[in-house]
């Protein structure tokens, strides 16, 4: 009888989520509000097409036949010795973690990809407890789009804002859910993200009476998207930075190249291939002719009613490729981006880079079928040609009543009368005039809520930073380089935001200062109570025709994005022709931290700032040869990462960190809240050390070692120990 009333209560009390498998569903109408939300995590590997047996804990590769579709399992037959292809039931042909179909390790939150969506009321406090149960890799989750006001060494970040979570260790985050919106999590350290280590993060809120109410949607989705390779995320990554991507069609039996994907405007879309997109861990890869290599592994089906209003939450999670997302015959109306809502916009497509959410409805008013959901890469040429399509990736919206079939739907065909707006290019035109895209730039959605942005009252607490996120590089390697300002970026040897600077590779003048390029722990330093503007430009070596547009994410806050400028393009074909001239490099090749060519823009006078209604966000793409102006309020003292949401950019050093206040300002980690960092120590005290320190280790050293020898050790040791003694009591003596 008491037992089971302690079970019961038990139960009530401790409400820890584990789900079992991917959810691709926020629940509506809303489940009620929760104060405190608590979910229970291991971080491990993971193989997809494989089938694991829990109770044995092994698993078994799966293959699904590209002629016929059948799943089958290898097994080993005894009495043949063989290891033969078996039939696989309905539930274990479920229990695969499919991908593009092809078998590779992966790192995963309970064993799912994408990992748990958390779900949760704005305000709740939201308990994460990360176990790591990898063979040799530490682990931080950052909780993307969370500001982590009064707890910024929960942000996430390993070696910036906590110790990374080593092997066999446990973590518990605890924040508040101060954001409403689209989020997500994802690791923070190295490039586990690449491999699958994220998930969504939805923050639930009634709508405020001021802003316009949305229509009420009959369900809502999650689509994360990412670009999947067949490697591990650490052999790209060393490809990049040894500057040998061109081989990486294959090392041993082929000459050809890998083609450099270049975009509308010319520029680079990056040095990796493209091999297999996933929308909710799911996708194909395509062969160069465009066919599926197994049409037979399953895509993400989405499945609705006629005449309803659908939510789509769009996260994307890609390592380096922008995707274009669009649903055949059906118009997209935006309502947010990173969580923050927009005025309506409707829009044949929007383009989404690594960081961003994007928030859109459609209405089901269409016949009854099945139509593409696509995420298309958006390169126009490759090795300067034009390419006959993009790569993709899709998912299925399948009306109620329809057959079971996959869609043969085509995508809207943009015309002179019916050009095709596309939200968010990070260039300012699309191709020539007979493409009929008219781009729509981030920075002129319009937010509903009543902003206030803050105004440089006065000279003292206003700072405005000028910050190029680009390639530089040595002299005798430039224009090669992911670095901020002429800085590589090189992780603290501890968290500064747990440590202080006592990690910190310094940034010397000697090394670092001026038109210089070099490898430190570079940080500005912001004034708790200033309005602070940013420029983020992409300017300089390694921008051009060479360069990449950068998705730039910054931690802690969510901020206006006020004018975004562009490069100017032949206006024929659309292709980069200068920088924008408004940031002034001079002669400068790298372009470190320049200002406005014109001085009076000073002070928060450029013309054109959006100061009425420009949206927030907390990731914005910087285009090549142009910049975008960002405001916030500097009302959040801690160490915040900011870095190009590309993870082998970031990775390679294209990351730099804001302090934001001083040690003292921001508010210290809790009792216990683990410390690390470097450890080096003296010859002398080794020598010291060896004699032992306790009087205990004495007594062993002295009864294992016998005769005249052991007297002389218990005699050193003695004297050690004496001398240890002298020192502490020494010290307690001055220290009183
Ligand atoms: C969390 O998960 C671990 C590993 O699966 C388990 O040992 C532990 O008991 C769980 N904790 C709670 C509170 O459920
Ligand atoms: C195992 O191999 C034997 C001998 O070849 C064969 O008769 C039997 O059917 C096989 N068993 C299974 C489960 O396939
Ligand atoms: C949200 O609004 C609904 C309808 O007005 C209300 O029932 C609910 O309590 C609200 N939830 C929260 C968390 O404010
Ligand atoms: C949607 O509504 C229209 C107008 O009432 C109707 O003609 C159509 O059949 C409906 N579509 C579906 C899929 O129910
Ligand atoms: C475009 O619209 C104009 C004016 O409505 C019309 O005259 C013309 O035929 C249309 N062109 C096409 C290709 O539909
Ligand atoms: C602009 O593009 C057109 C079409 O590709 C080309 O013929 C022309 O030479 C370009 N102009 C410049 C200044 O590069
Ligand atoms: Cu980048």
């Amino acid at each position: 009888m008491s037992i089971k009333i302690l079970v019961i209560l038990s139960v009530l009390c401790t409400t820890v989520v584990t789900q079992e498998t991917f959810v691709n569903s926020v629940p509506v109408p809303y489940p009620p509000r929760q104060d405190l939300y608590v979910f229970n995590w291991t971080v491990e590997h993971w193989e997809t097409m494989f089938l694991y047996n829990k109770q044995r804990e092994a698993g078994t590769p799966v293959i699904i036949d590209s002629l016929t579709g059948v799943y089958s399992k290898r097994e080993y037959n005894s009495s043949s010795q063989s290891c033969e292809l078996t039939a696989m039931s309905e539930d274990e042909i479920s229990q695969v973690t499919t991908a593009d179909g092809y078998h590779r390790r992966t790192t995963l939150v309970n064993k799912q990809l994408p990992g748990p969506t958390i779900v949760v009321w704005k305000g709740a406090q939201v308990a994460v407890t990360v176990t790591n149960k990898l063979i040799q890799e530490g682990v931080a989750i950052h909780w993307h789009g969370i500001t982590q006001h009064n707890t910024p060494w929960m942000d996430g970040v390993g070696s910036v804002s906590q110790c990374p979570i080593s092997p066999g260790e446990s973590f518990t985050y605890r924040f508040t859910a101060s954001e409403g919106g689209t989020h997500w999590w994802h690791a923070h350290l190295g490039t586990f993200r690449t491999d699958g280590l994220y998930g969504a993060l939805i923050v639930l809120e009634n709508d405020t009476s001021s802003r316009p109410p949305l229509p009420v949607f009959h369900q809502e989705f999650v689509m994360l998207l990412h670009d999947w390779q067949r490697e591990d995320s650490l052999d790209t990554y060393l490809r990049v930075e040894w500057e040998a991507t061109r081989f990486s069609h294959g090392y041993g039996d082929t000459n050809t190249c890998r083609k450099r994907l270049t975009q509308a405007d010319g520029t680079d879309l990056g040095p990796v291939h493209f091999t297999s997109g996933l929308i909710n861990g799911k996708g194909r890869s395509y062969d160069d002719n465009d066919n599926a290599e197994n049409r037979f592994v399953p895509l993400e089906k989405f499945s609705v009613e006629g005449n309803m209003t659908y939510r789509f939450r769009v996260i994307s999670a890609a390592m380096m490729f922008p995707f274009r997302v669009s649903v055949d015959q059906h118009e997209l109306t935006l309502i947010a981006t990173d969580g923050d809502r927009i005025v309506e916009q409707t829009a044949e497509s929007f383009i989404i880079n690594t960081g961003e959410r994007y928030d859109f409805y459609i209405t089901t008013d269409q016949t009854p079928g099945n139509y593409w959901i696509r995420a298309d890469t958006i390169e126009l040429y490759a090795d300067n040609m034009p390419v006959n399509r993009q790569h993709h990736t899709e998912a299925i919206l399948h009306y109620e009543g329809a057959p079971d079939a996959e869609p043969t739907s085509q995508r809207r065909t943009c015309t002179a009368n019916d050009t095709c707006v596309v939200v968010n290019c990070p260039f300012r035109q699309y191709g020539d005039q007979s493409m009929h895209i008219e781009c729509l730039p981030v920075s002129e959605l319009r937010s509903p809520d009543n902003q206030f942005v803050p105004l440089p009252e006065s000279a003292d607490k206003w700072e405005e930073h000028f910050i190029n996120f680009h390639f530089a590089g040595s002299d005798i390697n430039p224009g090669q380089r992911s670095s901020v300002n002429g800085h590589r970026f090189v992780l603290p040897s501890s968290p500064p935001q747990v440590t202080g600077d006592r990690g910190l590779v310094p940034c010397t003048d000697e090394l670092c200062g001026g038109e210089k390029y070099c490898d430190c722990s570079y940080h500005v330093t912001i004034t708790p109570g200033n309005v602070v503007q940013m420029v983020l430009y992409n300017m300089g070596s390694g921008a051009g025709l060479a360069g990449t547009g950068h998705p730039v994410h910054i931690h802690g806050h969510h901020f206006y994005v006020l004018d975004m400028g562009f490069p100017e393009y032949n206006s024929s074909d659309g292709r980069y022709s200068s920088q924008n001239p408004d940031i002034d490099c001079g002669t400068s090749e790298r372009c470190n931290g320049k200002r406005w060519a014109d001085q009076s823009w000073e002070g928060g006078n450029k013309p054109g700032l959006n100061l009425r209604d420009p949206p927030m966000k907390d990731t914005v793409i910087v285009p090549v040869g142009g910049y975008v102006v960002i405001r916030f309020t500097a009302d959040n003292p801690g160490w915040w990462f900011v870095h190009c949401h590309i993870e082998i950019h970031q990775v390679e050093g294209m990351a730099m960190m804001i302090r934001e206040g001083t040690q003292g300002q921001m508010n210290p980690p809790p009792p216990g809240f683990p410390t690390c960092g470097e450890f080096h120590w003296s010859s002398a005290e080794f020598e010291r050390a060896k004699k032992g320190y306790s009087t205990s280790w004495t007594h062993t050293l002295s009864v294992a070692a016998g005769g005249g020898i052991g007297a002389a050790v218990g005699f050193i040791v003695g004297l050690g120990v004496g001398i240890i003694c002298y020192e502490c009591s020494k010290k307690s003596a001055t220290s009183k």
